[in-house]
């Protein structure tokens, strides 16, 4: 929205854990959604997860590089058609340490690459509830990249799900990154609001991009 009373901001969350509002241009977020297009296509392509509780993630769910499944990683979808996962590129994880230098300053930047991508859509009423981003091997940042329908992305405190939190909302071409003392603070996604999405970017729902450096 470009006719607000005030100007959106980048913000400093929680130490380590930083938004910057509008980091992807129109044309990023557009070769973003043809690239997650392209990789929710079968095999290995978007699935519904499934929790050992016999539960299901509403926000479903495709992988690059390693396959995330609870709560572990693997090289094929060991919970769903058995391929092997698509390969990370490496134009992602140039974009994963440009966030992190810009959301973070250039000595945040892991020397390790980004080699894991956790690529979320969001559709209906899905939504995300608290964890924290625990089955990597490093202590990398996180970099959070979010395309379609603005949500409330909720951030907060490393001991527990419940308060201290902050709400902050994430729009379309937003960045936030978390590292840190900020790197395994619970988080989640408790609304997403339909219909927000720019018009000009042609996708109902939301995406949300994490990349992470997997140490394995
Ligand atoms: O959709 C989001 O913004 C958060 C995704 C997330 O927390 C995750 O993939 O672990």
């Amino acid at each position: 929205m470009e006719d607000e009373l005030f100007p959106r901001e980048r913000a400093e969350v929680a130490p380590g854990a930083v938004q910057v509002v509008d980091w992807l241009d129109a044309e990023r977020q557009r070769a973003l959604l043809a690239a997650c297009r392209d990789w929710a296509r079968p095999p290995a392509g978007l699935r519904t997860v499934r929790t050992p509780g016999g539960g299901t993630m509403t926000a479903r769910q495709v992988c690059l590089g390693w396959h995330w499944y609870p709560y572990a990683y693997a090289r094929t979808v060991v919970d769903g058609d058995g391929s092997p996962v698509k390969p990370f590129p490496d134009w992602l994880g140039a974009l994963g340490r440009r966030a992190v230098a810009d959301a973070l300053g250039p000595d945040a930047v892991p020397a390790a690459p980004y080699d894991i991508a956790l690529i979320n859509f969001y559709d209906g009423d899905a939504r995300m509830g608290m964890h924290r981003d625990g089955d990597e091997k490093t202590d990398a940042p996180v970099v959070s990249l979010s395309l379609g329908d603005t949500c409330v992305f909720r951030f907060g405190n490393t001991g527990t799900r419940a308060k201290p939190y902050t709400d902050v909302e994430l729009r379309s071409g937003d960045l936030f990154v978390f590292g840190g003392p900020s790197r395994f603070a619970y988080h989640g996604v408790p609304r997403v609001r339909p219909g927000t999405a720019p018009a000009w970017l042609g996708l109902a729902g939301r995406l949300n991009i994490t990349l992470r450096v997997s140490g394995l």
